[in-house]
């Protein structure tokens, strides 16, 4: 038997549609909390291959669910390029010299030089198959990326924003920077998402958050062809592990009719209706998603979210998730409580 959750990447059919929860394993778990003191703070625990396995694995056995994403963070990458970075209490990411000037960027490592250093997420995914094989219970193994838009505003800015302001002067006044930023972190990502492939991963989730700071008209030329570049290049190489695209808010997007490329699946966030995902997308893609993931505060706004996802797909081309991540005071029975009801809706 194949891993359900695989499969269903595939578009293969499966005795029940999977389920996870995009940051599913953090702060709302204290088993997470707990492992995370044990390691000092949170890039310890990145740096940590055991540690970082056994946050891993936690959601698993707590939650129910069909697969595990490694525990790492889509800025490691801007990281080893050279970027000091540090998650300040209450603050959030913080890189100390954004990128500004050709020569900060040219002062950053890249290609192969700066993949290579990823050593430690790869340890950890190593481990993760050993453990994930020896369970025997099929469940499948996700690894990521941040897009190269979504590292690019953090190396830009410096931090997370509201407002984009610094990325966004460059996109409009020096295009040719953002760019040549651009294509220097498409270079690390790809080898960086061919070696989480070859140490031991089953699935690719390209995470690119912050899609909605661009206007549609200008989506493509500065995210889209990028990951559509990522997606070919990994075809090219590993044809059977399927690709997930997660940008968030391009809605305007979809219903243009501009999504194209090789990815399998589509994950669909929580402002985006399904009914017209499925119209527009869901004979070329999988579609994940999409509960907004506020509805976890109350079981009975999830049961019927839940029941209305399932009602629209059908159980067919389809994996339950949020519609983005989990937030870190929801209750943990509510989150197995969805679980167990995406999988309860839809078992045939
Ligand atoms: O323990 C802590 O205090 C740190 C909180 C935390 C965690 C648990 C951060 C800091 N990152 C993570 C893990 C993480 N990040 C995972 C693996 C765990 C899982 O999903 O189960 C993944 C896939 C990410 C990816 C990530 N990091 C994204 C893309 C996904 C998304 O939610 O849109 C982004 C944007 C980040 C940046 C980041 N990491 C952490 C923070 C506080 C932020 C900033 C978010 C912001 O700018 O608003």
């Amino acid at each position: 038997m194949g891993k359900i959750f695989v499969d269903a990447c595939k578009g293969l059919e499966t005795p029940y549609t999977p389920v996870w929860m995009m940051r599913q394993a953090g702060r709302y778990l204290p088993q997470y909390m707990a492992v995370r003191k044990e390691a000092g703070n949170f890039l310890n625990l990145c740096h940590n291959p055991k540690l970082a396995a056994e946050v891993t694995i936690q959601p698993l056995d707590i939650v129910g669910v069909d697969a595990a994403i490694l525990f790492s963070d889509i800025l490691v990458v801007p990281n080893e390029m050279g970027m000091k970075l540090e998650f300040l209490a209450g603050e959030g990411p913080v890189f100390d010299k954004p990128i500004a000037t050709q020569s900060d960027l040219d002062n950053l490592i890249g290609g192969e030089d700066a993949a290579s250093k990823l050593t430690y997420v790869y340890d950890t995914i190593k481990l993760l198959r050993e453990q994930l094989d020896a369970r025997g219970d099929n469940k499948a193994l996700i690894g990521f990326t941040g897009a190269p838009w979504t590292l690019a505003t953090y190396m830009i800015e410096g931090q997370g924003t509201k407002t984009y302001n610094i990325c966004k002067k460059m996109m409009y006044s020096n295009p040719e920077l953002l760019h040549k930023i651009l294509k220097k972190v498409t270079e690390v990502v790809k080898l960086y998402m061919e070696k989480q492939i070859e140490s031991g991963i089953d699935v690719v989730q390209i995470f690119d958050s912050w899609a909605a700071a661009i206007e549609p008209s200008k989506y493509n030329e500065f995210s889209w062809s990028y990951m559509v570049e990522i997606a070919d290049y990994l075809k090219s190489k590993y044809p059977e592990t399927p690709i997930i695209m997660f940008p968030k808010g391009v809605s305007a997007f979809i219903e243009r009719g501009l999504v194209y490329g090789n990815f399998d699946v589509f994950g669909v966030d929580w402002g985006t209706p399904m009914a017209m995902a499925k119209e527009k997308l869901g004979e070329k893609y999988v579609l994940q998603g999409n509960m907004e993931p506020c509805r976890l505060y109350d079981k009975a706004a999830t049961t019927a979210c839940v029941e209305g996802i399932q009602n629209i797909m059908g159980g067919k081309r389809h994996i339950f998730n949020l519609g983005h991540g989990i937030l870190p005071d929801v209750p943990v029975e509510n989150a197995i409580h969805f679980v167990s009801e995406c999988q309860r809706v839809s078992k045939k």
